[in-house]
């Protein structure tokens, strides 16, 4: 059974446990009663704290949690008239965010940390789910922590033009998207330029709450849509911890891969905590000749087949399909089509039990293009390979294949 806690508890308890462990008070029940006297009159005042069903739903502009720290405590007791209801609303909950989320994620705080839930009907559950389905950053949750996510996170709906997010604004949520299209902007040189953009699926947002940092990029609708949104907290509690375990795990194979040398150790930690792991088995299809490309495939174990279909005229040895590469331990594959932009060009199956590492197509752009040279000089190789193969079936296998 699960019990439902009231919006705005954890923000209120985490707040006055926070005043407690600054004053030190010699009598906490005396200090308690001054506390909560305060911030209700506080509340009457400006009708805002806890009046906000959707405090967390808030696309959430700038807000640098420092300083919104430092203004709470020099504001103390005095009232700054000029200040605007919601923001201030805001920046109590993002304050007390901040300050509930140093966790270390080797710790596991799991008991004791309130849950966020955002009740949901049925329907709403099951949009979501479908939302979420294809998230690589949701995949290797255990299902508890998969369910406690879908419990914590809310719906918001967008308006063509709207802003999701601003490049260097604090991060607030993370977002799936449902439905509606979004283009990217990243400034270069003080310019924003296009970089791309998302189509009815996907994700974005991780970033500054991975890493603490600011909006790597600006996110704008450019339809009407509706996103999935995860607070800064969950998302923190449950995917940066489980970021955490996962490079203990994989730190020591990710630095053997030829791919990835050139990138620095701080980036190649960063491809992790975005791979996430799909186990096929054998004989199973990880790739189709002709589709559309997603993600990128780095081998953790087993091998994989890479297979061309033949031209129609000629008659082929198995379902019109002629092997041309293999990929073990190390390897990598599905990276010519996003370098491309084409559709797939071969097939992959799995020969016995596979492991692969999979990165989104958003990701590999973002974070492999330092690797480019040897993907492009890989990709040369195949265009060799093309004329010799067709004339005769070869079992070619590359250094980097
Ligand atoms: P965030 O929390 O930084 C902006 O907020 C989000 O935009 C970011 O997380 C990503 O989820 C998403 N570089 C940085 N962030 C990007 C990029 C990107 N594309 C999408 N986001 N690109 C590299 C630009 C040099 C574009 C790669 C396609
Ligand atoms: P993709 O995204 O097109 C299929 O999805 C993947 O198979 C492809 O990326 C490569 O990673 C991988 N020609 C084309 N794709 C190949 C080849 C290949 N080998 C592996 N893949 N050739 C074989 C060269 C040794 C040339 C054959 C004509």
């Amino acid at each position: 059974m699960s019990i439902e806690i009231p919006e705005g508890l954890t923000e209120l308890l985490q707040s006055f446990t926070l005043e407690v462990l600054r004053k030190q008070p010699a009598d906490l029940l005396e200090f308690a009663l001054q506390y909560f006297t305060q911030l209700k009159e506080r509340d009457l005042k400006r009708g805002a704290f806890g009046n906000d069903n959707n405090s967390a739903a808030r696309s959430g502009k700038a807000v640098n949690f420092v300083e919104e720290a430092m203004q709470i405590d020099s504001e103390n007791g005095e009232d700054d008239e000029e200040d605007d209801e919601e923001f201030v609303g805001n920046r109590l909950t993002d304050f007390f965010a901040l300050c509930a989320e140093a966790f270390n994620p080797d710790e596991d705080n799991d008991d004791k940390e309130p849950k966020i839930t955002h009740p949901k009907t049925d329907e709403q559950r099951q949009r979501l789910q479908e939302a979420c389905k294809d998230i690589l950053l949701f995949k290797n949750l255990e299902a508890e922590q998969m369910s406690q996510l879908l419990d914590a996170m809310f719906e918001k709906l967008v308006e063509a033009g709207e802003h999701i997010i601003d490049q260097d604004d604090d991060g607030d949520n993370f977002y799936v998207i449902e439905r509606g299209t979004f283009d990217i902007f990243v400034k270069v040189d003080g310019v924003e330029c296009s970089m791309g953009s998302y189509d009815n699926r996907g994700s974005f947002g991780e970033l500054a709450l991975m890493y603490n940092t600011g909006r790597a990029a600006t996110i704008v609708a450019t339809s009407a849509g509706a996103l999935w949104c995860l607070d800064r907290l969950t998302f923190r509690r449950i995917i940066v911890k489980n970021n955490a375990k996962r490079r203990k795990t994989y730190e020591a194979f990710i630095e053997t891969l030829p791919l990835l040398k050139s990138l620095e150790p701080s980036e190649r930690m960063k491809v992790v905590d975005v791979l996430s792991t799909k186990v096929y088995s054998s004989g199973e299809q990880i790739i189709s000749q002709g589709d559309t490309a997603d993600c990128f495939y780095i081998v953790e174990s087993g091998q994989v087949r890479i297979t061309m279909k033949r031209n129609q005229s000629k008659k082929d040895l198995e379902n019109g399909e002629v092997d041309i590469a293999k990929c073990s331990r190390g390897q990598y594959f599905g990276e010519l089509a996003l370098v491309t932009n084409k559709p797939r060009a071969a097939s992959a199956y799995a020969v016995d039990n596979v492991k692969c590492l999979v990165m989104d197509i958003k990701a590999f752009e973002r974070l492999l293009g330092p690797c480019m040279d040897i993907m492009k000089r890989n990709i040369a190789n195949y265009e060799e390979q093309l004329v010799t193969l067709f004339g005769s079936q070869t079992d070619t296998e590359d250094e980097n294949l």
